[in-house]
């Protein structure tokens, strides 16, 4: 058994992207096991051998810790790679934490509208997906990131604005002039422009 940290999930961004830019970011090494479909490696060779008392895509293994849940991972790194800064001082790690819960909504909606199709869709974008990103919007307004300095919060940020941005182009431009310059100062963390450039990136 490897004692590298593994983090196992499909080969997309997704709920794994926000641990991954999180592992980046610290430096250590780490391993990935990157899923595609046909998902035979997965649903029929990992998924049940791996020791995983509740079997699920993320999934993440360091030694004796076996655990899924892409919150759960994520709050387990942050501990373990020694960057609670980033869940922000005093009061504002609620706000972090409240906007982490918000990206993560916001992600199941899209996967929500992504199964409807015509004016059905049109109107759960309109009713109940873009409102929220208009609330986001607002609040980031002018800051440089979105508790003014970087946090755990600007890393599900970047996430959620970039598959926003691919998959709803048109809906994107409201927000471009707001949000393109965070995505801009975001992907220029050395780590982060790294992992870019070195093609790493699902
Ligand atoms: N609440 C879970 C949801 C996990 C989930 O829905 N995983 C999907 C991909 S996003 C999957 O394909 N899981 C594999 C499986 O069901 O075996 C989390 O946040 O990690």
């Amino acid at each position: 058994m490897s004692d590298k940290i593994i983090l196992g999930y499909w080969n997309t961004p997704g709920k794994a992207q926000p641990s991954r830019y999180l592992l980046e970011l610290s430096g250590v090494k780490y391993e990935e096991v990157r899923y595609s479909y046909p998902a035979a490696e997965w649903f029929g060779r990992d998924k049940y051998a791996l020791g995983l008392p509740f079997p699920n895509l993320p999934y993440l293994l360091d030694g004796e810790v076996k655990i899924t849940e892409s919150e759960t991972i994520f709050d387990y790194l942050i501990q373990r790679l020694n960057k609670v800064e980033l869940l922000g001082q005093g009061n504002d790690k609620y706000i972090v934490d409240n906007l982490k819960n918000l990206f993560s909504d916001i992600g199941t909606r899209m996967y929500i509208y992504s199964q409807k199709e015509g004016e059905e869709q049109t109107k759960f974008l309109s009713e109940q997906i873009l409102p929220k990103i208009r609330d986001i919007h607002k609040f980031l307004g002018q800051k440089e990131y979105l508790l003014g300095y970087f946090t755990a919060a600007d890393l599900y940020f970047l996430c959620f604005a970039k598959g926003f941005k691919n998959t709803l182009p048109d809906s994107y431009n409201e927000f471009a002039a707001t949000f393109n310059p965070l995505i801009q100062r975001l992907e220029n963390i050395p780590q982060i422009a790294k992992y870019i450039s070195e093609g790493r990136h699902p």
